[in-house]
């Protein structure tokens, strides 16, 4: 099921025959500033929550009436479960980490490369037990060699991780439900709502509506572990909205997804917190903090950026910096590393109002118009 965008990607071809568009960002000031908004004639606080990364609240962005009925959509549209394998997991190989570079893959060396790579969250003896089940340790001495993994191909280990968090959900990535619920765009409050986000980010209009609406429902014990919204920009990978074709095959590019926009649709009494564990954080070094812990969100629940759900707020961050020099759409924020804490009520409702970012937008962005290399013409 894949979220209607609004907007083409087919236009990425001709871009110098568009008129530019500019990438626009909020001022946060500093953090606790309130400014006051005007938003359909209804007074309303936007507050700066933190600067690392930008990251605004505004509660009651949407009544209650709206909430209800965007759940209401969602439910008639019907919910599936977040699916797993449509995770990282599908990436062919992975990198081991070999921390200490010696010949052994310890299970805590291999307990941070499946978290890496799968975003699944084992324990050491959980992985010496895989070890053991698949037969990677080939001569059974207890100890796997980088030799004995050569072996091995990474789809027996990712396979034989899949299958022992079947019956764990505390060990998967995400546990929670979601849809799409408006395919068509004719819906009233929906259109009040994208409305209002371009009201409030200020971007154009054809920015903020090549978006996606996507409702989650999370259900007690639901958790969604630590994650990026967005993909890094450090490579010249170009900008899509889906990274798969309408075949379903794997397409070279990644996501651009400059703001995410979470409304919370219903109050939750404990446990659901929104978190960003890396918020103001001095090292956003992955390696360092898998050490740390600090991803396993499912585990831990402590983050300095923590965000309680309260029907109608909204959040609002920018996963993605502007480039100084191309004023175009610059490095993932990796301050926006976040999650969501181990339910203890029985039902939380979130929308999410992602902005993408395509490749023919971000081009028309650049203040000089980009020429491909000589040797690639
Ligand atoms: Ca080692
Ligand atoms: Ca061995």
């Amino acid at each position: 099921m894949f979220p209607t965008i609004i907007g083409s990607e087919e236009l990425a071809n001709n871009v110098t025959n568009q008129p530019s568009i500019e990438l626009y960002k909020l001022d946060g000031g500093k953090v606790g500033d309130v400014k006051e908004l005007l938003l359909n004639n209804v007074p309303l606080q936007m507050k700066t929550l933190s600067l690392e990364p930008l990251l605004f609240e505004i509660p009651n962005f949407l009544s209650s009436d709206e909430c209800a009925h965007h759940i209401e959509q969602a439910k008639k549209t019907g919910l599936v479960k977040s699916d797993i394998s449509r995770m990282r997991s599908q990436k062919k190989g992975f990198p081991v980490f070999n921390t200490d570079d010696n010949d052994v893959v310890t299970a805590k060396e291999m307990k941070m490369t499946i978290e890496h790579s799968m975003d699944i969250y084992l324990e050491e003896e959980d992985v010496l037990k895989i070890y053991n089940e698949t037969g990677i340790d080939l001569n059974k001495d207890g100890i796997v060699t980088v030799e004995e993994l050569k072996q091995t191909t990474p789809n027996i280990i990712k396979t034989a991780v899949l299958e022992f968090i079947q019956d764990r959900p505390e060990k998967q990535p995400i546990d929670n439900e979601f849809t799409f619920p408006y395919q068509e765009h004719t819906d009233e409050m929906y259109q009040a709502l994208r409305d209002r986000v371009g009201e409030v980010t200020q971007l154009s209009p054809e920015i903020f509506e090549n978006h996606f609406f996507k409702v989650l429902k999370f259900g007690k014990d639901g958790f969604s572990n630590g994650h990026f919204g967005s993909d890094s920009a450090r490579n010249k990978t170009p900008c899509c909205t889906n990274k798969k074709d309408v075949e379903g095959q794997e397409v070279f590019c990644r996501i651009c997804r400059y703001v995410t926009v979470q409304i919370f649709l219903n109050d939750v009494e404990e446990g659901g917190e929104t978190v960003f564990p890396l918020a103001s954080n001095g090292t956003v070094d992955i390696g360092v903090l898998r050490e740390q812990g600090v991803s396993n969100i499912y585990k831990s629940c402590d983050a300095k950026l923590k965000i309680k759900p309260e029907l109608g707020k909204a959040v609002i961050w920018y996963n993605h910096f502007i480039d100084p020099e191309s004023k175009s759409l610059g490095d993932m924020d990796r301050h926006t590393f976040n999650g969501v804490c181990k339910m203890v009520s029985d039902e939380q409702w979130v929308g999410i109002y992602s902005i993408d970012i395509t490749e023919e937008m971000r081009k028309r962005m650049m203040k000089t118009v980009e020429t491909a290399p000589k040797d690639e013409l």
